[in-house]
């Protein structure tokens, strides 16, 4: 490939924390090519399939290019002087807490800083939340509880070092890919070590030495139990202890626990706390199995009593190291965007903190207690307490539990400001102002991820039709209600700055986070900022925290906490006897706006599922293939069924990425109560109950297209191919005359049909011509359609179409593995089978599989490994 670096504008991945350094280089036309930085500090060159797909993101046929106001698209002008004057006549008839903001961790720093500004300085009002809520918020509470502040101690680079690794909660392998390939590496160079603690097993399992499947909710009795263990063997670090307190309080609440509520195996708990005590370096990377829980804060406290009673903190290859989700997840948690925090590490409920930051603003006004986190927020929006809503970067209506109540409070509220980069969300749908935002890589400024390396990102397409940058449309906002000169920004670099002026003021308050050595930043300085680890001081220059004993109580010492274990907050009872766990997939990202874009990304998976254990779909008369109904207090959602051992007995799996757009029976946030950790106000999105019961589908529909369908059934799930679009359907209620069905389905009124119909066996085959061309086909059946469907996919490359067989000479390859190359599932098991290949690197010689991003190599492992179980039980 050709060497970009000379001439590319380097910018930042907008997917998640890693946050890789990316190569931008524009065609010119609208388009990019993009290339991972070989420079940057987080990924050395590294993408993944999400990151390597980028380019395929940024056409503008799905994109909002004007404000919308009532359903009519207008000028900013009209929209803007709307938005300002509903805000500010709410709040001078109902004061300031009858508005909110819910913002989002992909916001930059500089959008967030603004947004920030507007709501706690000058609106008066502390509702500003973000569904870093949803994500991070159990992890700012354990730490700011342990070390007085919420700092992630270590860097990557201890990830190199680590000789042991413990993923807890942590689907690494495909939700941080780039970090989980160092792993890898560093593996491969030294044998590090790798446990995961998942009760599902996932692609990052395929290489650890060791999978605790432990039960849902249970991590604090095991890390408790590891306490003990680390007391008993008399490998508490007496001299690092001085550094702390409260290791006899907390040991006395681990010793009261038990660990068999784990339901682990007791050998394995025994080799997982032997290899723990036993390994001087090691690191505890933890995501959302652990901050996702109604014990999520406690979650988080008992893996760093464990880190603090050994003094492995802060030293190289060793400390807890939190993931974050959003690619600013972290800057958002620096600059105060949420409902409970100010800007720079402040407190809201500390009189002096407020003080200096109303100073430094010159605000008016500064609220004195937290705001609404944001379920809270939502239930606020839906009794009528919060009459204006701005939403921006975040599509609720999908992402919060209890989903349905969310959109009915939204549909509800009197005014709705919904900020994005295109109207066919759930939750724009609702707007009654809709602003359209400029996207990554047309706008600039600042994230950091989780690692506290903040990165630029970079403008290098031209912003299209009247789309504006987020901050400019909040900093336009200020100006309207009354606040000219606070607002008065005209570029993101003068945002940092300020930014990085008030972390000085926070500093003198011994916060750690300063970033004042940042605060004389001139333009050429901003534009040219490499990527940079805080703090940045006179005194202090990246690094890590906490190895000198240095903590950020008034005390100056860190806190061990004593914890114990929670069940989760719903019971499973017999009208609900399954715990339903949601997650990730590999090439998705959250609601899809963007990934959902790419063919090759939408490929891997193309239809929402629910894992169950075999036991279970026994029990529950469902088969493969069929259809499944999942049914809570709060909804329901129907699904397809994979009948899976990654699951334990009891446990369901599924992915959160389907929303009204692509497949509207499928949003699992309508069944997942909103049961949150009282600390921190996180929802527990990983551990609700339901029931599942098989959806008695009078039919099923698998359909390709050239063009977008319009599908009416009960279920359906659509996803772009190369060459248009594919979709599953199904119904209850017979359809009389399937070409009729059809049309409509296609938006085919005239088009010349072939059709293959036996009524008696209810079966039809039809396909449509336009031009002698072939533009459409659907297939039904009573029972799941059995057609080669990646192969039908190539439309209108097919010959013997309504066979629904692929003829021998183009074998159908199957769903796609390695998105980088196109290559699926069929074609690498016939090459497994035919040319005698045994390990991963010669599928990437024969096929090229797994060789550019690397993020299907944890698949094609697993794929090789059940391969050869077959041949040697043949
Ligand atoms: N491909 C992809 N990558 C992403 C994202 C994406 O949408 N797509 N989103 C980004 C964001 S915002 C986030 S927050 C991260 C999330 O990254 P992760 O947290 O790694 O991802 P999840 O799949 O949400 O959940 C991780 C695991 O928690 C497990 N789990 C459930 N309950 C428990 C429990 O009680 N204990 C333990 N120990 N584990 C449990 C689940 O089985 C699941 O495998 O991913 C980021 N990266
Ligand atoms: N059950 C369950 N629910 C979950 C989770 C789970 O694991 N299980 N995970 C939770 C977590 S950790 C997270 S982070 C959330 C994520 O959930 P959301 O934040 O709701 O999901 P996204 O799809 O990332 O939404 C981002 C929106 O911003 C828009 N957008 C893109 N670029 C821009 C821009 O530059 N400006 C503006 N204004 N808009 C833009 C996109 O089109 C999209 O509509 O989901 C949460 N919900
Ligand atoms: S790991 Fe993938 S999604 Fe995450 S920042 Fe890197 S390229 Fe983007
Ligand atoms: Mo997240």
């Amino acid at each position: 490939m050709k060497d970009l670096s000379a001439c590319a504008a380097r910018s930042t991945c907008p997917y998640c924390g890693v946050g890789c350094g990316v190569l931008l280089q524009p065609d010119g036309v609208g388009g990019l090519t993009v290339t991972g930085d070989p420079d940057h500090p987080a990924n050395q060159g590294r993408l993944c399939s999400k990151g390597s797909a980028l380019a395929e993101t940024v056409g503008l046929s799905q994109r909002l290019l004007s404000p919308v106001v009532a359903g009519e698209q207008t000028g900013w002008d009209d929209a803007l002087q709307l938005v300002a004057d509903r805000f500010r006549d709410m709040i001078a008839e109902h004061g300031p807490d009858s508005v909110a903001f819910y913002v989002s961790g992909q916001l930059l720093t500089e959008d967030y800083y603004v947004a920030n500004k507007l709501m706690k300085g000058f609106i008066g009002s502390a509702n500003i939340d973000t569904n870093s809520r949803l994500c991070m918020a159990s992890t700012v509470a354990g730490h700011k509880r342990a070390f007085g502040t919420d700092t992630v101690p270590g860097t990557y680079e201890d990830l190199d070092k680590a000789d042991l690794v413990v993923l807890v909660g942590s689907n690494l392998a495909w939700c941080h890919p780039v970090l989980y390939q160092r792993l890898m590496a560093a593996r491969q160079a030294h044998g590090t070590k790798i446990v995961v603690i998942d009760p599902r097993r996932t692609a990052s399992c395929d290489s650890a030495d060791l999978h605790l499947p432990l039960a849902v909710g249970s991590d604090v009795a095991l890390f408790n139990h590891l306490l003990t263990k680390i007391d008993a063997a008399g490998l508490v670090d007496t001299d690092f202890l001085t550094h702390t307190t409260g290791i006899h309080e907390a040991l006395d609440s681990a010793l009261a626990d038990d660990v068999s509520v784990t339901e682990l195996n007791p050998d394995d708990i025994a080799q997982f706390c032997q290899m723990w005590m036993g390994t001087e370096k090691v690191v505890t990377i933890f995501s959302q199995g652990v901050n996702q829980s109604s014990a999520g804060s406690d979650k988080v406290n008992a893996i760093l009593n464990c880190h603090l009673a050994t003094g492995r903190i802060g030293k190289p290859g060793c400390g807890p190291l939190s993931v974050t989700g959003q690619p600013n997840a972290m800057g958002g948690r620096e600059v105060g965007g949420l409902a409970n925090m100010l800007a720079c590490h402040l407190d809201i409920e500390n009189a002096d903190h407020r003080a200096a930051v109303r100073d430094f603003w010159s605000a008016p006004t500064m609220p004195e207690v937290p705001g609404l986190k944001a379920v809270d927020l939502f239930r606020a929006v839906g009794d009528g307490r919060i009459k204006a809503l701005w939403v921006i970067h975040t599509n609720p209506v999908v992402s919060m539990p209890e989903a349905d109540a969310v959109r009915d409070a939204i549909s509800a509220c009197p005014f709705t400001v919904v900020s994005d980069i295109t109207a066919r969300t759930d939750t724009a749908r609702l707007a009654d102002v809709l602003l359209p935002a400029a996207a990554w890589a047309e706008k600039g400024g600042t994230v950091t991820n989780s690692d506290r390396t903040i990165s630029r990102q970079r403008a290098v397409l031209p912003v299209p039709g009247q789309a504006r940058a987020d901050w400019d449309i909040l900093a336009e906002v200020g100006r309207r209600m009354g606040w000219p000169s606070a607002f008065d920004y005209q570029t993101p670099g003068e945002i940092f700055r300020e930014y990085a002026t008030l972390s000085g003021v926070a500093a003198k308050f011994g916060r750690d986070f300063d970033i004042s050595g940042l605060s004389d930043l001139d333009a050429a300085g901003y534009d040219a900022l490499k990527p940079t680890r805080w703090p940045v001081s006179a005194t202090r220059q990246g690094g890590r925290f906490f190895a000198d004993g240095q903590f950020y109580h008034p005390d100056g010492k860190a806190r061990l906490l004593p914890v114990t274990w929670r069940a989760p907050a719903a019971k499973t009872e017999p009208r609900y006897p399954f715990w339903l766990n949601t997650g990730r997939l590999r090439d998705q990202w959250h609601t899809m706006t963007r990934t959902g874009l790419s063919a090759r990304l939408s490929a891997h998976l193309p239809e929402p599922f629910l894992d169950i254990h075999p036991d279970d779909a026994r029990d529950k008369g469902i088969d493969p293939a069929d259809l499944v109904q999942v049914s809570s207090p709060h909804g329901t959602s129907i699904l397809r069924a994979r009948i899976s051992r990654d699951v334990t007995k009891g446990q369901v799996f599924a992915p959160i990425h389907w929303t009204g757009e692509t497949a509207p029976s499928a949003r699992i946030d309508t069944v997942v109560a909103a049961a949150t950790d009282p600390v921190s106000g996180q929802p527990e999105s990983k551990a609700s109950v339901v029931n599942i019961t098989r959806f008695n589908a009078k039919w099923y529909g698998f359909a390709v297209s050239d063009r977008e369908m319009t599908p009416a059934c009960e279920y359906w799930a659509q996803t772009p191919t190369k060459s248009g679009y594919r979709a599953e359907l199904a119904g209850s209620e017979d359809i009389g005359d399937w070409q009729i069905a059809a049309r409509s389905l296609f938006g085919l009124p005239d088009a010349d049909v072939t059709a293959l119909e036996d009524p008696a066996r209810r079966v039809a085959r039809l396909a449509f011509h336009e031009n002698g061309r072939l533009v459409a086909a659907l297939f039904v059946a009573p029972e799941p359609v059995a057609v080669m469907r990646d192969y039908l996919a190539t439309l209108p490359q097919v010959p013997d179409l309504l066979s629904g067989r692929a003829p021998a000479d183009r074998p159908d390859p199957g769903p796609v593995l390695c998105s980088c190359f196109d290559v699926g599932v069929n074609t690498i098991l016939t090459a497994v089978e035919t040319k005698g290949l045994m390990t991963v690197e010669a599928i990437g010689d024969a096929l090229q599989a797994g060789t550019n991003c690397g993020s299907c190599r944890p698949e094609l492992a697993s794929l090789l490994a059940s391969a050869h179980q077959k041949e040697a039980a043949q």
